[in-house]
């Protein structure tokens, strides 16, 4: 495993918590919660993007459509204590505490590429547990085919929801295949700390090789199923958003090309940059969709 970037990111709070790693310490003297993932051979070593970055520019809708709302006006969402449903074909059905599903002993680094299907990208470590992990914990019964995934739905806490921009609660699915594949993590935090809300608290879902609108945020419930589910983006625009949203340069948005990127912070100098197939994920995942036509099953 290559972690080289640490030469080239200034994000001084992750760096001293890695060296607070390697001495064999338990506790940080910082805000920064200490979370200790084991790092992992899945993540890339392209240069993460800063804390900052991260956290400012985000994509959530339950708390505004504008870039920075989410970082503004999700501190009211209460996030402790936070439990997620798991239901449908499942051995043991039931209602799963988030330190459960995800305990600290349990989690690993895994810095991975998010491509949002807006042609913009960042590099973000993670925090998380593979789903794989989570789904055996209840149980998969023979028969389910896909994954279901809810976001909370509670105006309240969520002021975005009074908007009727989705229909909320949003929604997202995988196949079952794609959920247990080993590069697919719920995610608890980043950069080392407890997931901050803006980027999806407590736990959100984590598919690297899709468009980031795949990466559903603070999910209560998970549900096994025997059919396609329906999906927040695809019910709102089916001819632009498709249930498998892998990154593929080679087809379009119909409003937009996909053959190129801008990664968020590189500056207006760097340019933009080749888009690759899934997301640069293809030789973990391009044998999930052997035989199908990614440009009808978009
Ligand atoms: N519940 C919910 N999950 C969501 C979204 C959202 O609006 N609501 N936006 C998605 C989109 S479009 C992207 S690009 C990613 C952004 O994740 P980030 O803000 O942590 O970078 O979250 C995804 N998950
Ligand atoms: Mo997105």
């Amino acid at each position: 495993m290559k972690l080289n970037w640490s030469d080239v990111t200034p994000e001084v709070d992750y760096l001293s918590r890695r060296s607070f790693i390697a001495a064999g310490m338990a506790a940080l003297a910082t805000p920064a919660l200490g979370l200790s993932g084991a790092p992992s051979g899945f993540s890339t070593d392209e240069a993460p993007n800063s804390f900052e970055e991260i956290t400012n520019y985000n994509n959530f809708y339950e708390f505004g459509t504008g870039k920075t709302d989410p970082a503004n006006y999700s501190g009211s969402l209460k996030t402790s204590p936070w439990s997620v449903t798991i239901d449908g074909l499942v051995e043991r059905p039931g209602s799963y505490g988030v330190e459960d599903l995800a305990p600290e002993s349990a989690l690993e680094e895994r810095i991975y590429r998010l491509r949002c299907v807006e042609a913009w990208s960042m590099v973000i470590p993670w925090l998380g547990v593979p789903l794989a992990s989570i789904l055996a914990k209840a149980g998969v019964r023979p028969g389910a085919k896909y994954v279901a995934f809810r976001t909370l739905e509670d105006p309240e806490q969520m002021p975005g929801q009074h908007a009727r921009v989705i229909d909320w609660p949003y929604r997202e699915g995988l196949r079952l295949d794609e959920a247990m594949h080993p590069l697919t993590i719920m995610a608890t935090g980043l950069y080392g700390r407890v997931l901050p809300n803006q980027n999806g608290a407590p736990i959100r879902l984590v598919v690297p090789w899709k468009y980031g609108f795949k990466s559903i945020k603070s999910i209560v419930s998970i549900t096994l199923t025997d059919r396609q589910p329906e999906t927040s983006w695809e019910m709102l625009q089916p001819n632009e958003y498709g249930f498998y949203a892998n990154v593929n340069p080679q087809v379009d948005h119909p409003r937009w090309s996909q053959a190129t990127e801008r990664r968020v912070g590189a500056g207006l100098l760097a340019g933009r940059q080749e888009t690759l197939m899934f997301n640069g994920y293809a030789d973990q995942v391009a044998g999930l969709y052997a035989g199908m036509d990614l440009a009808k099953h978009y």
